[in-house]
């Protein structure tokens, strides 16, 4: 099965609450980052499901200690977010400390321009680490089809691939599945859209189309 998943970088809690209901039919997920959470509290997770009845993705690159990794997480299920976005280059421990208490998505590569400094580097470490921790999924950057590719083809099948980079970023929705992404996610060019829902209902069938 492959889909869209929706990002929702928007503060306010009741526009939120607006672009994810009139573009539900269309999205598999919506996802939230630190913008939605700070401007609107934990809270937006749980009224989110409620009002979608989709999962619902914690983007929260969690980076840290499996102490505090396990702090964090620890509310955020509770909230009711079904998946946790953790780094895997802090290491195992942390990210194990995330997976003890729900479904993580690793990130292996990023979409934008400066991943090719660092992060590139340790794309194959990351992935071996997926491959041994079996997470729901791991991120790979539909900005570079040919790293989703790369990545599909290393990674244990089962495990998903998750592209974001597709619209603002210039990455494509049907090359990114094309290229072996089960998902894609986008922001801007849903939510910045005059009309959210046709914009959805446009990726969800490009989508469709090139799974
Ligand atoms: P747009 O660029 O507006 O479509 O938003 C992309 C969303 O995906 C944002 O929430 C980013 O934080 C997120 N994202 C990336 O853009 N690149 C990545 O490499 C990883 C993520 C992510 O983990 O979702």
């Amino acid at each position: 099965m492959s889909g869209l998943i929706l990002a929702l970088d928007v503060y306010d809690r009741d526009r939120a609450l607006e672009i994810a209901e009139s573009t539900a039919d269309y999205l598999w997920a919506v996802k939230v980052n630190w913008p939605l959470i700070i401007g609107s509290g934990l809270k937006i997770i749980t009224e989110l499901k409620q009002i979608t009845g989709l999962p619902v993705i914690a983007d929260l690159k969690l980076a840290d200690i499996p102490n505090t990794n396990r702090l964090i997480a620890g509310e955020v299920f509770g909230a009711g977010a079904d998946y946790i976005i953790a780094h895997g280059f802090v290491g195992r421990d942390s990210v194990k400390a995330v997976m003890e208490l729900g479904e993580a998505i690793i990130v292996v590569e990023m979409s934008h321009p400066g991943a090719e400094e660092f992060i590139q580097a340790a794309t194959d470490r990351l992935i071996e680490m997926a491959n041994e921790l079996e997470p729901f999924g791991v991120i790979a950057p539909a900005t570079r089809p040919e790293r989703v590719s790369y990545i599909r083809s290393k990674l244990k099948p089962g495990i998903k691939v998750i592209a974001p980079g597709v619209g603002a970023q210039g990455g494509k929705a049907g090359e990114a599945i094309k290229a072996g992404a089960d998902y894609v996610v986008v922001g801007r060019a849903i939510y910045e859209s005059e009309n959210p829902r046709e914009a959805a209902r446009r990726l969800s069938e490009e989508v469709e189309a090139w799974s």
